[in-house]
């Protein structure tokens, strides 16, 4: 029997770059969450669907709201991050409603995950760098505390000192 599933959706993803010549490449998938895992598949009109990845749960260390002033190239301009293992997934999200109720539930299921992050990357890694604190190592410490707890719709607490930094020469 297939396991019950919490949300479905399609979204759009970001390549998770996990080899060093991987791309950055934006994909629409049918993404499906069960108390299992995160999955999402590539749907082809006439064509069965296949799945194309999957999170573990019970591996997820983050689910939080990305907040950037970054341009999107993509159409769906509400991003979210799962970080698991030792990647990111960014998500976007069609609308706000719709980003707010897959980091509540991604939320909800892995809250109690005994691997959680103390401190998370709230804007995206980019071209080198974390575009929050300008750290150049992808998985150097998160630079706000993460609250698996927080309700992602109330603002964030002020922004480290950290964040001034400038992005291209580490200067204050
Ligand atoms: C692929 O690019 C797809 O974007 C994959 O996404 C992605 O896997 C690959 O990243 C990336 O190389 P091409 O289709 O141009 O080969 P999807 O599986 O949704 O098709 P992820 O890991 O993001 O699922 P790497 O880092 O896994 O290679
Ligand atoms: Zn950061």
């Amino acid at each position: 029997m297939e396991p019950t599933s919490i949300l479905e959706e399609f979204l759009i993803k970001r390549s998770q770059q996990k080899r060093r010549t991987s791309p950055s490449n934006y994909k629409e998938r049918y993404f499906i969450l069960t108390r299992s895992r995160l999955a999402y598949y590539e749907c082809r009109t006439g064509k069965k669907s296949v799945m194309k990845g999957f999170i573990d749960i019970s591996k997820i260390k983050c689910v939080e709201i990305v907040l950037t002033d970054m341009s999107l190239p993509c159409s769906y301009k509400y991003p979210f991050q799962v970080f698991h293992e030792n990647y990111y997934l960014y998500v976007f999200a069609p609308s706000k409603e719709s980003r707010q109720k897959w980091v509540t539930a991604l939320k909800e299921e892995s809250k109690n995950n005994n691997i959680l992050t103390n401190k998370y990357h709230p804007n995206f890694w980019a071209e080198g760098h974390w575009l929050c604190c300008a750290q150049l190592d992808k998985m150097a410490m998160g630079c706000q505390l993460y609250d698996p707890n927080r309700d992602s719709k109330k603002p964030l607490p002020p922004t480290p000192v950290l964040s001034k930094l400038c992005p291209w020469c580490s200067i204050f």
